[in-house]
């Protein structure tokens, strides 16, 4: 009955989808179709099967909230929902797993409004990795008759930075692609970076692919003003009560195929930005200090913290 589970996280865990909004969206269209195709007979039942989707997968990728906070909210509605038959449960998967992708939407649009007002004719913009919502600012930016530059970096071990690329040259943007290590070399020709998020923590920091925090170190070096776009829920509450978020560690095939023998390769996929080096975070509800998202959440999100 787990079929559309496991194969979703199946895509997940091989990277077939890639970047925090795409995996939270195609984890909340499979439990939507488990929700469909359940043959389960009461609402114990029901809930095991939820239970047991949310643990494939959360365990599908380890830093990713936005999943995490979507799943949760889903199994929280038909636990509230005061139903008992079966179908209603479903239904309610359905209408909850709908609300949150058009939430999801509606932040998209909100985010690209206000960060497209931060790019002028002429800007140039650093970029680390694929980001759906960078890339979808940057179209918004475009959309506007903006003409900017893009640098985007390209992002080893498995060059997210190369899909960004061709994006950007599909929108007609002036892109110029470099090695990671040349990101010093290329920062004082930026205006500012900008890069996406995977995860917001309760202190403000943000963890995002690997590398990220290089490039946020030496932006303040350079004195380039570097911006975070992220919706909201990717804010990870357990990091509230002491947890840290856990970093993916991949594979090292991905960094080497056929490496000598005794040799260590570590292959984190993310790292942490401490908020110190993070001029802001531009999400749904505007551009805000990371000092703040705690209080931001409070307001906003307050299910997020039960
Ligand atoms: C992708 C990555 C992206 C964030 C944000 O890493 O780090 O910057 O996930 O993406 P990976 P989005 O390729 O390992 O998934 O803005 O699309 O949520």
């Amino acid at each position: 009955m787990l079929e559309s589970i496991e194969t979703t996280a199946t895509k997940i865990k091989r990277l077939e989808v890639q970047g925090a909004r795409n995996i939270a969206i195609v984890a909340i269209k499979a439990m939507e179709t488990l929700a469909q195709e359940t043959k389960a007979k009461n609402k114990k039942a029901f809930l095991e099967e939820l239970s047991e989707a949310k643990e494939i997968l959360f365990a599908s990728r380890e830093t990713e909230p936005l999943m995490r906070n979507a799943v949760r909210w889903i199994i929280n509605q038909v636990e509230r929902g005061g139903k008992e038959k079966v179908r209603d449960l479903a239904k309610i998967v359905s209408l909850a797993s709908q609300r949150f992708l058009k939430n999801l939407e509606d932040s998209k649009e909100r985010i690209a409004e206000i960060g497209a007002r931060r790019i002028r004719n002429r800007s140039v913009i650093l970029t680390h990795c694929h980001s759906s919502t960078v890339t979808y600012l940057l179209n918004k930016a475009r959309s506007e008759e903006k003409f900017f530059r893009v640098i985007c970096t390209e992002t080893r071990p498995i060059f997210q930075g190369r899909i960004t690329a061709k994006e950007m040259l599909e929108l007609g943007v002036d892109t110029t692609l470099i090695v990671d290590s040349a990101a010093r070399f290329f920062m004082n020709q930026a205006d500012f970076v900008i890069v996406g998020a995977d995860a917001i923590t309760s202190e403000g920091n943000v963890i995002n692919k690997i590398g990220t925090s290089m490039i946020a170190l030496l932006a303040q070096e350079a004195r380039t003003p570097f911006y975070v776009v992220s919706e909201l829920l990717k804010f990870d509450p357990a990091t509230m009560y002491g947890d840290y978020e856990k970093i993916e560690e991949r594979n090292p095939n991905e960094i080497w195929k056929d490496p000598p023998e005794n040799l260590t390769i570590r292959n984190p996929a993310f790292d942490i930005t401490r908020r110190d080096f993070i001029h802001g975070i531009i999400c749904e509800e505007g551009i805000i200090s990371p000092h703040s998202v705690i209080g931001v959440m409070h307001r906003k999100y307050p299910w997020v913290f039960e």
